[in-house]
Formats: C-alpha cells, sequence, structure tokens
C-alpha cells in the first residue's frame, strides 16, 4: 500500500516538472500615448532545457507577435518571427531594438504603474505546447531600456 502511495507521488512530481521551466528576469511594457495603438514588452528568459518561445498572448491587446528588428539596408526593420529558441541554460534578452512580443490593438493606453499580464506560449522540442503566466510592469515612453537601440523601436 505504502509502496503503492509513493510511486503514485513519484508520478505526479515527474508529471509537474515534465515542461521545461523558464526563468523570466525584469519583464516590463511600455507605456503608450492615448491613441496609441500598440506598444512593446520585453523580458530575458532563461529554460532550464531547450523549448522555443512560440507567442504569446495578453488581455491587454487584440494580437501578439513575436517580432524582431534587424539592420536591413542600413534601416531598421521590423518583422513578425515564428519562434524564439530559447537553448537549454542560456539567457534570451527580447529587448529594444531586437526580439520583443509585439502587443498591437490595445484596448486602452497602457500607464505606467499599471501591470500587463502575458501568456507566454512555449514549444517542447518534442512538439508539447505549454503555457506560462507572468506580469509586466509598466514602464514610462521615455525609459532607455537598454538605451542605444531605443529610438529603432519609436516605429511603435
Ligand atoms: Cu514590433
Amino acid at each position: 500500500m505504502k509502496k503503492h502511495f509513493l510511486a503514485s507521488l513519484a508520478a505526479l512530481l515527474m508529471a509537474a516538472t515534465a515542461f521545461a521551466d523558464v526563468a523570466v528576469t525584469d519583464p516590463w511594457v511600455r507605456a503608450t500615448v492615448p491613441a496609441q495603438k500598440a506598444t512593446g514588452a520585453f523580458i530575458q528568459l532563461t529554460a532550464d532545457r531547450s523549448v522555443r518561445l512560440v507567442g504569446a498572448r495578453s488581455p491587454v491587446a487584440d494580437t501578439v507577435e513575436l517580432h524582431e528588428i534587424k539592420l536591413d539596408d542600413k534601416v531598421m526593420k521590423m518583422s513578425p518571427v515564428a519562434g524564439i529558441d530559447l537553448p537549454a541554460g542560456k539567457q534570451v534578452a527580447l529587448q529594444p531594438g531586437g526580439y520583443h512580443i509585439m502587443l498591437m490593438g490595445l484596448k486602452a493606453q497602457v500607464r505606467e504603474g499599471d501591470s500587463v499580464p502575458l501568456t507566454l506560449l512555449l514549444e517542447d522540442p518534442d512538439g508539447t505546447k505549454h503555457t506560462q503566466a507572468i506580469n509586466a510592469p509598466v514602464r514610462p515612453l521615455t525609459q532607455a531600456g537598454t538605451g542605444r537601440d531605443d529610438k529603432t523601436h519609436s516605429m511603435h
């Protein structure tokens, strides 16, 4: 009886840790001005085993996409990407001027002091999908983030 219970408990613990755990560092969303319809969310992610970020959702926006900003013929261009690989143990930064989570069709102004709920959609190498919920505080428009690339994000 006791042995059976321990076996069940072990199975339960294994089920609980079957998904890659992604450590989330410093999530934030850029504040918007009243008429602005889109903004960016930024975050640093470190997965304990390889997983792919394949999307995100948020109740504050109609559409959420993963974007990257690339220098294309000396012009900074923003385009959607299907996914962002999170290799095991390696910190991947979503930051102004690079990868970011794009919140489009904003339902209301995003103000400093708010907290934006985000659900990360993750896919394991075997195709298993799961989600991770986080909250990202809103930082002012003028906040430089990493600084140097900030003006490239003004297209938001
Ligand atoms: Cu974007």
